[in-house]
């Protein structure tokens, strides 16, 4: 059975990860599987900082890898919070990102936004390939929902009047930047086999 290790700590991301590629037989890894330490994201962009991760895991295994990074760019806070999403408030928790973010939006008239993610992919013979999706929508003025994570109780979706955390995974998987980066991944995966 082909093995994946998908270069992520993050719990929430491995599941949308892990249903995401249910169909596909395969055996998923995280970074939990590997001691590789703190890996430091000093890219400029999301791809930069994915392939960083995808290279560090490709150090102590020749499986197929996939390293991601994802953010949100708010067009009136000049893209920020950007590539430092997680880190956007000094306690960096979801609940401290989401109310600096709302103060930081109390003045904006242009509350319009995109989640990214960009996928670094290394194949087993060490092949590095870049796939990017993307997710547009607005800042809601008060957190609403309680599925998802990060900044899902504050987006809504172009065309929806609810956030991403008031859908439920298989809905935010249809639209979300990441599903969208991921069936493209998916797309590479089945050409392979
Ligand atoms: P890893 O680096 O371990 O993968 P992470 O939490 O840092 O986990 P990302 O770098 O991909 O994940 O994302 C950075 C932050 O962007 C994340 O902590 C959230 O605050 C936000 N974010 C990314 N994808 C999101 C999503 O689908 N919904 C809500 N917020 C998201």
């Amino acid at each position: 059975m082909k093995q994946i290790v998908i270069a992520t700590a993050n719990a929430h991301k491995l599941q949308e990860y892990q249903s995401l590629l249910e169909h596909l037989k395969v055996e998923i890894f995280s970074l939990r599987d590997f001691d590789i330490g703190y890996i430091e994201e000093t890219g400029e962009t999301f791809f930069d900082n994915a392939k960083i991760k995808a290279l560090a895991v490709r150090k102590v295994t020749n499986s197929l890898i996939i390293a991601d990074d994802s953010g949100l760019e708010v067009f009136a806070l000049d893209n920020k919070p950007g590539i430092h999403s997680r880190r956007f408030s000094k306690a960096a928790t979801d609940a401290s990102n989401n109310k600096l973010l709302l103060e930081k939006m109390a003045s904006k008239a242009d509350r319009s936004a995109r989640f990214v993610t960009a996928v670094c992919l290394i194949d087993e013979a060490g092949n590095i390939n870049r796939f990017e999706g993307e997710l547009h929508g607005y800042i809601h003025t008060a957190c609403e929902g309680t599925h998802g994570f990060g900044y899902d109780p504050l987006f809504i979706p172009v065309g929806y009047t609810k956030t991403l955390a008031e859908m439920d995974q298989t809905e935010k998987n249809k639209i979300s930047h990441r599903g969208r980066c991921l069936r493209k991944v998916l797309a590479f995966l089945e050409d392979l086999d």
